[in-house]
């Protein structure tokens, strides 16, 4: 039914303007949210699909059968496919204003961070998703290396600012999102950065980052919520055992919800506790 719905809009819209199809809360789809904000442009049709249920056949026709999302369906009906292409893409389309570098050695320069963020992003999954105890203390410190490494590259390129350059550019949008999924880092592991100067310059990195005004579309009470699933090692809308509705589900709505216990490791919360049964 929901699906339906989705597809009967977007055969109404005609193609008159880009859509993006994308579950919610996905930090790949945020990336999107933020760069269109910080240009201003705000004629992207989003479409939202539903991670816990089958993805409906006509998408799965556009995307030759992949499943991963955003995916960017331009006016004539092109597809273009992985979040960093989408951002690019974008970058070309509507370059002012410009939030990728210009001049060649300084792109090269946010591609070489952005070239960090597929094993960053796996990394902070993988923790929040451990189910072993004795495990914790190798993501974490895995993690504190990720971050370490992060910092050293702001030291090189610029030691004394805030972003990578001088504003909230392209590194920052890829980041972003995930700066703020780790807040379940935060809830269920307990993980922060310790207040050590190997990490001083990317902790104000990333706090300028998670506070920057383009980058607002989630928050941590929701990012908790939602992820609950993905602390108790379930991924991507699965269901866990004993549950009959994913912490993904839409309905009921995040806010009306309870924030879940912090135990991840000892207790597993019910659909009821979840405030997921109503
Ligand atoms: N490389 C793609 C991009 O666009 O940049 C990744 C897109 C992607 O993984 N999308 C996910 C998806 O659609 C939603 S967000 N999944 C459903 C499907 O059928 O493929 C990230 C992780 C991870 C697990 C999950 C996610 C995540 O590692 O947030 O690492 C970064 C998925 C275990």
């Amino acid at each position: 039914m929901q699906s339906e719905a989705v597809r009967q809009k977007a055969a109404e819209q005609d193609r008159r303007t880009l859509t993006v199809y994308h579950i919610p809360v996905c930090p790949f789809s945020q990336r999107l949210e933020i760069l269109l904000t910080l240009k201003g442009f705000h004629q992207v049709d989003f479409q939202v699909v539903d991670i816990t249920r089958p993805r409906p056949e006509w998408l799965l026709e556009k995307t030759r059968g992949t499943t991963a999302l955003p995916v960017l369906e331009t006016e004539k009906g092109e597809i273009v496919k992985e979040s960093m292409v989408i951002l690019q893409y974008l970058e070309d389309r509507f370059p002012e204003p410009a939030v990728a570098q210009r001049d060649p050695y300084r792109h090269a320069v946010e591609g070489m961070m952005n070239a960090m963020e597929g094993d960053f992003g796996a990394w902070g999954y993988r923790y929040v998703m451990n189910q072993d105890p004795d495990e914790r203390e190798a993501f974490r410190q895995g993690m504190l290396d990720r971050y370490a490494r992060l910092n050293d590259f702001l030291l090189e390129h610029n030691p004394s600012g805030m972003y990578l350059f001088e504003d909230f550019g392209l590194a920052e949008t890829v980041f972003t999102p995930f700066f703020m999924r780790f807040w379940f880092l935060e809830y269920y592991e307990g993980f922060d950065l310790p207040p050590e100067e190997r990490y001083a310059r990317v902790r104000k990195w990333r706090d300028a980052c998670v506070a920057h005004p383009a980058a607002q579309q989630v928050t941590k009470e929701q990012i908790v919520k939602l992820y609950y699933d993905y602390a108790k090692g379930a991924g991507n809308g699965a269901l866990l055992p004993e549950r009959s509705r994913s912490s993904f589900a839409l309905e009921p709505y995040w806010r009306s919800r309870p924030w879940p216990p912090k135990d991840k490791y000892a207790h597993h919360a019910t659909d009821g506790e979840l405030g997921l049964s109503g």
